[in-house]
């Protein structure tokens, strides 16, 4: 039984008058989805964020203190200030970012996260390539607060309203409708021709339903907007026989924690009324930078197939589904009989052609799918891009942003934007000095603009020195979908920046007058994977921007003067 933690109309107000004079917490992204799932009843048994005991079962086993199984740790993370003075008790409004109140927490645990133990046993790994242990260690706060929630009121909504609905109202139109044995699919990506044969296959298997329950919430960092795709489901719909099938949006925050996060989703679906539930080929599996997998193909059904009878849920099993070219049908890869061949377009040569405009074969996609998302990523010619110099002080990145911004407005198809280090923080950044926590603010802000601007279809030439590599990841996968972010290393040796001095700060920082100077007393993190890596010691100025050019000629974002 998924049961809501919103309280009735009356007590929903007498908690909004006490909260006036209880600690409040502005939930972030992540904690607002999770918070919407654990008040409408997709995390049951969960009655609030975990307490401690929870926390330290669901990390071992997957079990709560209780023994009931749950698989994803589901905390409140807050910052040190914020958890000086609560104890168990306690009690802390839950404010949505625009202010009002969605939730009271009465704490019952706070304590300090070790994060790394946690990546470890939840998600299999430290490293900081998996996207949820990135996000754990870099983004999400050091202090957890654990307690049952009373709900206010869900976390308002303006998009797709129509595609919305909480595990209780999805059964009852389950039951409008009539309909017994549901099989749920998940996805995060738009779904073309595969996709669809394999969930009409999964609906004849079960002789039941196909609810297509993608997730709106957080996703694997450069997956293509939800707007985008729910057009794309919606396309998807008329492909389906009338009738048999429904689109229902799950606004969940993935951690995209493979196996646990299969058995995850079952159990989610299990809460919205399913009966079934389809995991493919390495489920909710992120890859590293190498193209790895962190987990093996089936370890997610594995996962899933174990628990499904205490889960109480129907695992619908699929390997790799691909298209035989022979046949002109799609199938599972181990049905292809020998001498057939397999017609094969990965997700990296889509997007590739999209990029491009050129041709994709009718058997992988839609027409109308197709269509929406060249839409969503015109040619490289009409996409945005952030050129994002990073170097240290005095290496230059000023001088070729600024060529570089006079040359890409003689281009003149695009508005050009520079945000460079030391005029962002005359104006954007004027209160902010040198230390980790504002340089990392700085460029956050230096990002939020770029993002903007790219999204619009602009330039922005960036210029910080930007130290500190996991904020510019950070900022490089807010770009990234948006347009393109373009890192720049400006990579001048010290003894070089040392010795032109342009701004006398080296001098200064090595008599001690300035304090945690870059490259001096402060540290500089390289870039490992930067686009383009300028050598100013062998290449002037104008050479460098020239190299920068030439970059976004070859890739297709400025066009050769001829075209
Ligand atoms: S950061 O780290 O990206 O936020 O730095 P940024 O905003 O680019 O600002 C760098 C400019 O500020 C001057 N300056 C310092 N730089 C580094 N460390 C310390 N402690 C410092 N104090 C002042 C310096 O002139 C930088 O400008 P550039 O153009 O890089 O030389």
């Amino acid at each position: 039984m998924s049961e809501s933690l919103l309280v009735s109309q009356d007590r929903a107000q007498e908690l909004k008058e006490e909260a006036v004079n209880l600690p409040s917490w502005d939930l972030t992204f992540r904690q607002i989805w999770d918070l919407e799932l654990l008040l409408n009843g997709a995390f049951s048994p969960l009655k609030g964020f975990l307490g401690k005991a929870d926390y330290d079962g669901v990390c071992k086993d997957m079990r709560l203190a209780d023994g009931s199984l749950w698989p994803m740790p589901i905390m409140l993370d807050v910052t040190e200030e914020a958890a000086e003075g609560l104890e168990e008790g306690g009690r802390v409004a839950l404010r949505h970012p625009e202010g009002m109140v969605l939730a009271v927490l009465t704490v019952s645990d706070v304590w300090k996260a070790n994060k790394k133990a946690e990546a470890k046993a939840v998600l299999g790994t430290t490293s900081e390539e998996h996207p949820a242990v990135f996000d754990l260690m870099q983004q999400q706060n050091p202090v957890y607060v654990g307690g049952t929630l009373e709900g206010v009121e869900l976390p308002p909504h303006h998009t797709f309203r129509h595609l919305r609905h909480t595990p209780a109202q999805l059964k009852e139109e389950f039951e409008r409708l009539g309909w017994k044995k549901i099989v749920a699919f998940q996805t995060r990506n738009p779904m073309h021709r595969a996709h669809v044969e394999l969930c009409r296959d999964a609906a004849r298997r079960v002789e039941g339903n196909l609810l297509i329950h993608p997730v709106v919430g957080l996703t694997n960092p450069g997956d293509v907007d939800y707007f985008t795709r729910v057009r794309c489901y919606e396309h998807v719909l008329k492909h389906t026989p009338e009738h048999t099938a429904m689109v229902s949006l799950l606004p969940l925050a993935m951690r995209m924690g493979g196996p646990r996060e299969a058995l995850w989703h079952s159990m989610i679906r299990k809460n919205y009324g399913c009966t079934h539930f389809v995991v493919g080929r390495d489920h909710a599996g992120p890859r590293d930078k190498s193209g790895e997998p962190f987990y093996g193909p089936y370890d997610a059904q594995e996962m899933v197939a174990e628990h499904s009878e205490e889960v109480g849920i129907g695992l619908v099993k699929f390997e790799e589904i691909v298209y035989n070219q022979s046949k002109g049908e799609y199938m599972a890869r181990s049905e292809v009989a020998e001498g057939e061949t397999i017609a094969n377009l990965s997700g990296t040569e889509f997007r590739r052609r999209l990029k491009e405009g050129s041709d994709i074969p009718a058997w992988f996609s839609y027409p109308e799918i197709i269509e929406e998302l060249r839409n969503r990523y015109p040619s490289r010619k009409r996409q945005g891009f952030t050129l994002f110099l990073t170097g240290l002080s005095g290496s230059g990145k000023s001088t070729i942003a600024n060529i570089l911004m006079a040359k890409l407005m003689e281009v003149g198809t695009r508005p050009v934007t520079l945000l460079d280090g030391d005029v962002v923080r005359k104006n954007l950044s004027s209160e902010l000095g040198f230390s980790k926590e504002h340089r990392d603010l700085n460029i956050r802000r230096i990002g939020f603009v770029a993002s903007e601007i790219t999204k619009n279809r602009g330039v922005a030439i960036c210029a910080p020195i930007a130290p500190y590599a996991a904020v510019r990841r950070e900022v490089r996968e807010l770009i990234d979908p948006l347009g393109a972010f373009i890192e720049v290393f400006v990579s001048t040796p010290l003894e070089v920046c040392e010795q032109r001095d342009r701004k006398g700060l080296y001098a200064k920082a090595r008599a001690g007058i300035i304090k945690g100077f870059t490259g001096i007393d402060d540290p500089y993190e390289a870039p490992e994977n930067a686009e383009i890596v300028l050598d100013t010691v062998n290449l002037s100025p104008e050479e460098s921007a020239a190299e920068v050019l030439l970059y976004l000629e070859n890739e297709g974002f400025i066009a050769p003067p001829a075209e």
